[in-house]
């Protein structure tokens, strides 16, 4: 066990590792018990079998998939050198000036984050992110970087897939060694809704850094740069890349709309550059940067700040890849896209029309076509496994001007609105959507501002409040908590300030801050956070559950005592994961290299007169069986 937990640290895992890792590291002394691990998966495929899984009932029909076949490789066989490499080589400075002298344009690819976030309401596993990293490492090595962690992939992995998105980043950072790891960090709220204290960012960010995490693209929900500062220059002492973002709302070709405009952005890059960013973001969460504003705001950009400028945007109108391509005319050097399996609609543009857009022309990015639809195969095949947690939406849709939401909140909001039974009065959801950002005063919509305006229009709508009504019964009205969190500048300053008549709405004589939130929290002591987890969970911890259950509360409490009750449930494939077993299925399930256990569920019982089932099983040819409480 010693061994296991010295090849499985993070330290040693990214080669960062010191004669003096053991020393350092007294948590290498923890030796978790041996449990008996089959007893717990069969509890957990018995319990989905039976009852059902988070948001897909029981009876959901079991999609059919058929796996396209795709190149592998023996664990010796080492992919070619990419920018992670020349990263490690040559440091920071060393990678943007070979980026600066190819010309070319870079990409980054989002299929393991943004895409599944907008598309799967962010459901996708680990075990099918791992299945295709060998094929990502090898075949197309010339990526500027994977988008692969961060944003709502750290909360989701824990809540719902019952998943350790710390695992995630190590297995995945395993497979993949030479193309840069990017994570979306929102500035002072970290991976949450909530600003942290310092300590608990900072620490964040130094343990996401040594798990492997070489690109922080970090944003503020308010364009508020006192929230981002402390990141920027934390990511920096780290020796990683800090790329800060400006996120883009509003139309700049709108004259009407005044309020975001050219000047705007340019001051908030001058402030990001004066911060200490490496690299410049255009965040473009909701997709509402058309390709002339794309030319005029990178062209701008361009001839006030001296720093590489990435784009990022969403496809959800369909000017996606013409955003981009203006963007590139004015001089762009990295663009966010995902692979055509995994993109359009909420997601970003697809990779694969980029790269043969560019073919043959000065930025020609030298991806190759074929090796991105081999990748794009196997998403299009797994993305089945997903299918309840789709948007149902058919096309690119234009009404996204209008409510200006995120790509990545479409599908979790709507899943929000079905929870509360609204599933029916999406449209109305919408619609209410764009009204609360009036109401505000307009302001910029994306993590945690934007869950805010989302829980405030679920209000409105469950309430059956129209905004007229509000704006003559605001005092009476007890808000949603976010809501409150808003107006007590919990989230940082918006840009033109609070609606005053609407704060003291909201309020109700309470104070609000002005101040940078994190300044005013009290640091966290790590070393009592640590035993009272222990106390919680019956379990020695490392520092990574620490930082979880400092970011994440209950969240990683509950996900642990479920880790105790199931065992590790990403070794399970995506089908028995969340759909069960049917009589006569069998799953294959590697629960340690090399030892796999072969699991045949032979027949379900009745329910008993206690409201019991039994589960039959032949495990690895023995017979097995499971008792679970019908919920049904
Ligand atoms: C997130 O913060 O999760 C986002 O994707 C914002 O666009
Ligand atoms: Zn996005």
């Amino acid at each position: 066990p010693f061994l296991d937990n010295v090849i499985h640290h993070s330290e040693f895992r990214s080669g960062r590792y010191t004669v003096r890792l053991i020393e350092d590291h007294p948590e290498l002394f923890i030796f978790r018990k041996r449990q008996d691990r089959a007893t717990k998966l069969l509890q957990y495929i018995s319990d989905v079998t039976v009852n059902g899984s988070e948001g897909i009932k029981h009876g959901v029909k079991k999609p059919t998939v058929r796996l396209p076949s795709f190149p592998t490789y023996r664990y010796d066989d080492k992919p070619k050198p990419g920018t992670r490499d020349v990263l490690l080589a040559e440091g920071v400075d060393g990678l943007l000036r070979m980026m600066k002298q190819s010309k070319q344009l870079w990409l980054t690819d989002t299929t393991l984050r943004d895409a599944h976030q907008s598309l799967l309401a962010t459901r996708m596993r680990t075990y099918d992110l791992v299945r295709i990293a060998d094929v990502i490492a090898h075949e197309t090595t010339g990526y500027f970087s994977l988008e692969m962690w961060g944003g709502a992939t750290f909360d989701t992995s824990m809540r719902f897939l019952k998943e350790d998105p710390w695992e995630r980043l190590a297995v995945l950072r395993e497979r993949i060694p030479n193309i840069l790891f990017q994570m979306l960090l929102r500035g002072a709220n970290a991976v949450g809704y909530k600003n942290y204290p310092d300590n608990v960012v900072n620490h964040f960010i130094d343990e996401a850094a040594m798990a492997g995490i070489d690109v922080f693209r970090i944003f503020d929900s308010l364009n508020w740069v006192p929230n981002m500062a402390g990141s920027i220059e934390r990511v920096r002492h780290n020796g990683m890349i800090a790329e800060a973002a400006i996120c883009y709302t509003g139309d700049l070709l709108d004259e009407k709309r005044t309020k975001f405009n050219l000047a705007y952005y340019v001051d908030l890059a001058k402030q990001l550059e004066q911060a200490g960013a490496t690299i410049l973001a255009i965040k473009d969460m909701a997709g509402l940067l058309k390709p002339q504003a794309a030319h005029l705001l990178v062209k701008t950009l361009k001839e006030h700040v001296g720093l590489p400028i990435h784009l990022h945007t969403h496809d959800t109108a369909g000017t996606g890849v013409a955003t981009i391509l203006q963007a590139v005319e004015a001089g762009l050097d990295i663009a966010d896209v995902a692979l055509s399996s995994m993109s359009g609609q909420t997601s970003q543009p697809s990779s694969s029309a980029v790269v043969a857009s560019l073919m043959n022309t000065a930025r020609d990015t030298h991806l190759d076509l074929s090796a991105l639809r081999v990748q794009s195969d196997y998403f299009s095949a797994i993305r089945e496994w997903y299918q309840p947690f789709e948007s149902g939406l058919q096309a690119g849709a234009a009404d996204v001007y209008e409510h200006e939401m995120p790509g990545g909140q479409y599908t979790n909001l709507q899943k929000q609105a079905e929870s509360l039974g609204l599933g029916g009065r999406f449209d109305e959801v919408k619609r209410a959507y764009r009204e609360v950002n009036d109401l505000l005063g307009d302001i910029v919509k994306v993590t945690p501002s934007s869950k805010m305006v989302g829980d405030f229009a679920l209000f409105l709508v469950q309430n059956r409040i129209s905004a007229q009504e509000l704006e003559r019964r605001a005092h009476e009205l007890d808000y949603p908590a976010s809501v409150v969190d808003y107006f007590s500048g919990h989230m940082g300053q918006p840009f033109g300030g609070f609606p005053t008549w609407l704060q003291e709405a909201v309020l109700k004589g309470r104070k609000a801050l002005k101040e940078r939130p994190g300044a005013g929290l009290p640091a966290v002591d790590f070393g009592q956070l640590a035993a009272e987890l222990k106390e919680k969970t019956g379990r020695i911890c490392t520092e990574q559950d620490v930082i979880s259950y400092a970011l994440y509360g209950q969240v990683y409490v509950d996900f642990s005592v479920a880790q105790n009750r199931y065992s590790n449930l990403s070794v399970l494939d995506t089908g028995t994961f969340f759909y069960g077993l049917r009589p006569g299925e069998e799953a294959i399930v590697e629960i340690d290299r090399g030892k796999t256990l072969m699991i045949r569920l032979i027949s379900v019982s009745a329910p008993r007169p206690d409201g019991t089932r039994v589960v039959f099983y032949e495990l690895n040819g023995q017979p097995r069986e499971v008792e679970v409480i019908d919920q049904q």
